[in-house]
């Protein structure tokens, strides 16, 4: 699986808004936020997509939502909402070939989403 900015970034070796971190995950601010926050959530171990993942990373996904949503908890995001997103592939609109998971929120999101 190759590597990529976000596999840099988890291992420190370029800067980034780092909001929250533990042994599995990553979590940082978007450089091109698309709502007032915007903030990546990234395993620290590589899936490329969500393709890629398999029953062996149902726990470590798991453990990518729940952080998500603790973090939105923590901000106090969680009682107007908030969106998540995972992109897969070229059509799902996926340009960084690490799975992570957008954390949007601090406005009214649209749907369906464009
Ligand atoms: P996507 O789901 O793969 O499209 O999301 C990639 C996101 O990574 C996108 O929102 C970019 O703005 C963001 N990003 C970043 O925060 N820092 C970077 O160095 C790069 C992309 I490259």
């Amino acid at each position: 699986m190759g590597d990529t900015i976000f596999g840099k970034i988890v291992r420190h070796e370029i800067p980034a808004d780092i909001v929250f971190e533990n042994d599995e995950v990553l979590a940082f601010r978007d450089l091109n936020p698309q709502a007032p926050v915007h903030v990546l959530f990234v395993p620290k171990r590589t899936i490329a997509t969500l393709n890629d993942a398999t029953g062996a990373d149902a726990e470590l996904l798991g453990k990518l939502l729940l952080a998500a949503a603790s973090y939105a908890k923590q901000e106090g995001f969680d009682k107007e909402g908030y969106r998540t997103v995972i992109n897969c592939n070229e059509h799902g609109g996926q340009t960084v070939f690490h799975l992570h998971v957008h954390l949007l929120a601090g406005r009214r999101m649209t749907w369906p989403p464009g």
